[in-house]
């Protein structure tokens, strides 16, 4: 039997690598910014589709803004502050008002249910 120690060591490399699905290309944890500004979203392992159909391997890319996750297999809801680019859209352009604002971009199926975390990073950043 393995030590618990070496599977939880197991379980947080492979979550942690997992994490690497979704990315901004910009901006950046901790940026501060300008409004209106640039939202560049990058993806790995799926496909960018737009919604409609649900298809494995693919999916389009959400920005929920100031607000908790969505779990995995849960649908995204639709308001200001859960944003979806059902386009297949891979960039956007946000206006926000100035302060600290939380950034999650999750990307979903067709159906716009969450990949979960294995497919959303979140950032932090400063609007002026
Ligand atoms: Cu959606």
């Amino acid at each position: 039997m393995k030590k618990p120690s070496l599977i939880l060591a197991a379980v947080l490399v492979s979550a942690s690598a997992l994490a690497q699905n979704v990315d901004f290309a910009t901006p950046h944890d901790g940026d501060t910014v300008t409004s209106p500004f640039m939202v560049r979203f990058v993806v790995k392992n799926m496909e960018v589709q737009p919604a409609g159909e649900v298809k494995p391997g693919t999916g389009h890319h959400h920005i929920l803004i100031d607000v908790p996750p969505v779990d995995e297999n849960s649908v995204i809801p639709a308001d200001a502050q859960h944003k979806h680019f059902g386009k297949g859209q891979t960039d956007t352009e946000l206006t926000l008002p100035p302060g600290e604002h939380t950034l999650s971009l999750q990307f979903a199926d067709g159906a716009h249910r969450s990949y979960g975390e294995a497919y959303r990073k979140t950032i932090r950043i400063t609007v002026k």
